[in-house]
Parts: structure tokens; C-alpha cells; sequence
């Protein structure tokens, strides 16, 4: 009995020890954010030409003082742009799925979108780290975490909550492989303004939190 108490004793350490790691990450969003052009490996996009998960209907946002937001003149922005903007630590979605305003014909949540493209020598084992964010209230923000297409997180923060994370395993990323994280408005933008938003992507360190299957390790569902 006292040799079992032993080993895991002996366990608990190594998982502790393991777990205290710290590897330096290879992007961060608050601190790499930059205006009027973007850090390398780092785009501001939205998803005008149609639903969130294609990376098809992706394109970049417009550089205007300290944000990026969907371009054009005036404030909102063109629908169904409108509010959409991200910030070093904040921003708006566009409009929602239930917003087919001044005649947009819109019919599908418009997300802002920070895109990382991991870059030759930051390969490896990853994931997002230290994530937060909040948001002021309505329906809620809807916040999506992808490899290229792969989905691999989904939380929807309310109001009234205070902040939320969205950590998860990225899987094994190669040079090219983009990591997305996508805000929006689940439905409606009203009072969709977010702030508090951080995150790091990280080398994963802890044996522990390896996923894997048949083929080895990889985003969730994506046969990787
Ligand atoms: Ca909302």
C-alpha cells in the first residue's frame, strides 16, 4: 500500500511538473495586433461572401485608425458590415441572420475573423492558450475557433457571465495551416460590442492534453 501511495505521489509530480512547462507562444493576439498593416502571419477578415467554416467567403478588412473594419463611408459601415470591427482588445460583429436590413438581403451571421498563418519553423503541436472575452449583452456573441476548415471550438458568451475562454487543441499545424477565431453575432448584433479579447497560440507542452487517434494527432474530426 505504501509503495502504490508512492507512485502516485510520484505521478502527481510529473504530471505538475509536466503541466508548468511553458513554451513561448508563436502568436498573441493583443500584442501582435498592428494598424494600418497587419504583424506577419496575421490577417483581419470577414466572411462577406457567405457562411462562417469556408474560408472561400473569407476576406479581408480595411484598416481604419486603430481597427480594421468592412470599408467603405460613413459609420455603420455598408450593410451587412454595419458594426463589424476588431481592436487590440475588442470589437463588433456584423450583422445577424435575423438582419436582412436596407434591403442587404442578409440571411446569415457576418463574423469578424483574426486569421494566423503559421509560419515556416512554428510548426509543431499547438493550441490556444489564455483566451477571454466578454460582451455587453442581446443574443450573445458566438465564438468559433478553426484549422483552415476545421472547426475546432464553439462557445456562445451572453452578457452577465464576465469573461469566458475559449482554449482548445489545435492539432498538429504545418507552415500554411491557418488558425481562425471568429466572432459573431448569433443572430442579432445588438449590444454585441466585445471587449477583454485575448488569446495565445501556443506549442502544447502537457503530455496530458494530447488528443490523438488512429492516424496520429490532429484537430478534432478532421482525420489529421
Ligand atoms: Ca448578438
Amino acid at each position: 500500500m505504501l509503495r502504490l501511495k508512492t507512485l502516485a505521489a510520484g505521478l502527481a509530480f510529473a504530471l505538475v511538473a509536466g503541466g508548468s512547462a511553458q513554451a513561448a507562444p508563436i502568436a498573441q493576439y493583443n500584442l501582435d495586433f498592428a494598424t494600418p498593416g497587419p504583424n506577419p502571419g496575421w490577417a483581419y477578415m470577414w466572411n462577406v461572401n457567405g457562411p462562417i467554416g469556408n474560408t472561400a467567403n473569407y476576406t479581408s478588412m480595411s484598416p481604419s485608425g486603430t481597427r480594421y473594419d468592412t470599408g467603405g463611408t460613413g459609420w455603420p459601415r455598408p450593410e451587412p458590415g454595419a458594426y463589424a470591427n476588431l481592436i487590440s482588445s475588442g470589437g463588433h460583429p456584423g450583422r445577424g441572420s435575423t438582419q436582412n436590413y436596407g434591403g442587404s438581403g442578409n440571411t446569415i451571421d457576418r463574423y469578424v475573423i483574426a486569421s494566423y498563418k503559421v509560419q515556416s519553423g512554428q510548426e509543431g503541436f499547438h493550441q490556444i492558450s489564455n483566451s477571454s472575452i466578454s460582451v455587453g449583452g442581446g443574443t450573445g456573441i458566438d465564438v468559433r475557433v478553426y484549422v483552415n476548415d476545421v472547426q475546432c471550438n464553439r462557445i456562445v458568451e451572453y452578457s452577465g457571465g464576465g469573461a469566458s475562454q475559449f482554449n482548445t487543441v489545435l492539432g498538429n499545424l504545418n507552415a500554411g495551416y491557418k488558425v481562425y477565431v471568429a466572432i459573431g453575432p448569433n443572430t442579432h448584433d445588438g449590444s454585441d460590442g466585445f471587449s477583454g479579447l485575448d488569446y495565445h497560440i501556443e506549442p502544447v507542452t502537457d503530455a496530458s492534453v494530447m488528443l490523438w487517434d488512429a492516424d496520429g494527432p490532429g484537430p478534432g474530426g478532421s482525420g489529421g
